[in-house]
Formats: C-alpha cells, sequence, structure tokens
C-alpha cells in the first residue's frame, strides 16, 4: 500500500513549501536503496562528486542520475510510490520524473550542504517542482539532517546557485555560470528566519517544493553514516529552460522540447505517476 497524504499535510506543504512524511516507503525500499548507495560508492559515476575517495570519515560522496543504468532505482521510482507522493503534495495531475541523487556523508564529515534553491540549478522553470529526499539512515540535525526556511517557496526569489563543498575545481562548478541574487548568510542570522527541520528514521522522507532554501550541516557523528536518496519530480505547469550554470547531466541535445515548451518527453522524463 503506498502511502496517501491528508489534505492538512498537502496544505502545509503548500504554505511551508516542505512537509515531513513518517515512513514514507517501507523498509523493503530502505533496503534495497542502502544497496544501490554500497554499488555507487564502490562503481562511482561520472556524475559523482566525491570530496575523499576511499575515506571512512570526512567524506562527502554524491552521485546523481543514474536510472537509466540502475534497474533497482528505476524500480523504486515506478513502484515504491514516491511519484504519487510528489503529485499528490504539488496537486498536479501528472508528475514526471527528472533524476535522482545519492547524498552521503560518512562520519565526521565537515562539509555542510551550503544553503539553497535548487530551481537555479536545474533547466525548468514552473511553480509544480518538488523532490522526495529519504532518509536512509537515522538522521539527527547532528548527523546532518536536513533544515528549510518555512515559507521561502512564496517569496518570488531566484537564487545564484551556491558551489557546493566550495571548491572552485569542484565537478559541481558547472553551477558557478548560474544567474540570481545571492542567498542571505542564513547561518550567520539564524534568528531572523523560519527554520525548520525534523529527526528522521530510516523510511522518513521530507517532500519540498524547489524553490525553498534548504541546507543540512555537515555530519558530526563519530561513527554514524548518514545517507539519503532525492528523487526530482516535475508537474503539469513545468516548462523546459535550459541556462548558463544549469545542471549538465540533461542538456537541450538530449530532449526533442524547445525552450518555454511542457517537459513533456517522455523517454528523458519519463511519465511516473498520473492521478
Ligand atoms: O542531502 C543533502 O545534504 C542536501 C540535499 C539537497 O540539497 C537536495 O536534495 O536538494
Amino acid at each position: 500500500m503506498h502511502r496517501i497524504l491528508s489534505k492538512e499535510e498537502i496544505t502545509q506543504y503548500h504554505n511551508d513549501g516542505v512537509i515531513f512524511i513518517c515512513q514514507a516507503v517501507n523498509a523493503e525500499w530502505v533496503d534495497r536503496m542502502l544497496a544501490v548507495v554500497e554499488f555507487q560508492l564502490n562503481h562511482p559515476s561520472e556524475w559523482a562528486n566525491d570530496a575523499n575517495p576511499g575515506q571512512a570519515t570526512n567524506r562527502l560522496f554524491t552521485d546523481r542520475y543514474q536510472w537509466r543504468q540502475n534497474a533497482e532505482i528505476r524500480a523504486y521510482l515506478f513502484e515504491s510510490g514516491v511519484a504519487g507522493l510528489a503529485g499528490q503534495a504539488m496537486q498536479s495531475n501528472q508528475v514526471r520524473f527528472y533524476f535522482d541523487h545519492l547524498l552521503v556523508k560518512e562520519p565526521s564529515t565537515d562539509a555542510p550542504t551550503p544553503w539553497h534553491q535548487d530551481v537555479p540549478y536545474w533547466p525548468f522553470m514552473g511553480k509544480q517542482i518538488c523532490s522526495v529526499w529519504l532518509a536512509l539512515t537515522d538522521i539527527s540535525i547532528e548527523q546532518s539532517a536536513m533544515e528549510f526556511v518555512r515559507g521561502s517557496h512564496q517569496e518570488g526569489k531566484y537564487y545564484r546557485p551556491e558551489l557546493f563543498a566550495d571548491r572552485e575545481n569542484h565537478p559541481g562548478s558547472w553551477a558557478k555560470a548560474g544567474a540570481g541574487e545571492k542567498v542571505p548568510d542564513i547561518e550567520a542570522h539564524r534568528e531572523d528566519f523560519d527554520i525548520i527541520g525534523w529527526d528522521m528514521k530510516a523510511g522518513d522522507a521530507v517532500l519540498f517544493s524547489a524553490w525553498t532554501l534548504h541546507w543540512a550541516p555537515g555530519n558530526r557523528s563519530q561513527t554514524q553514516r548518514r545517507a539519503a536518496i532525492s528523487t526530482r519530480w516535475l508537474g503539469d505547469d513545468v516548462t523546459w529552460f535550459p541556462h548558463e550554470g544549469a545542471d549538465p547531466t540533461v542538456t537541450q541535445k538530449d530532449v526533442s522540447i524547445q525552450t518555454g515548451e511542457l517537459a513533456h518527453d517522455d523517454k528523458v522524463f519519463p511519465l511516473v505517476w498520473q492521478r
């Protein structure tokens, strides 16, 4: 049985730009995605970012866009119910898939995930874009749980992408070319922002708008790995908007649509859920 969102949860998503979903998928999916994490750590793809390869501590590892070659990730997208959660929250009639993103912080990983908004990193426009970030390990704020600025998705801001791990030669430095205003220094002025977050158990998810400001601190646990899989979903109003500084995994040469057209490219952005 897939999780159905309540009216209150859907309203909360619209008001706050993020909701916590207790046990969003069953334990079998957590185990299967943990196996994917192990596989990617040992077989990083061309899209992996690895701050400290092979190390057991202080290692921020991310990999993304693996759904095409990894049948387990495809199964998760099409069978776990996450697409339906995205569709219900966004009140969309249909949901297409953009990309999968594994995010691992080994024990004692210093690197925070900087405060950012997702949409400027992506080649889309539209309000109905969200992520379902699924905890694969138990995660407290000490272990790098995500935090969000409540309601920031409604401010009409488009923030310039921040570089993850702040490295000029970082494989993610394509983001440098992005436009937009600078993200405010939220950490230095936390009291000025309405910041929310949750302790999570493996299998819990946070579902958030691509317009909502969010971050995660480093992993201060000296013993526990922090692992998550984030999946990115496109609703009815999403149009193709390739631009400088957008993620190079999918570019104009990969799609059959032009700027301003709906993201209706079945091969690249498969239709996964319909009302
Ligand atoms: O897991 C993290 O540290 C950050 C994840 C994130 O920013 C995202 O899923 O959009």
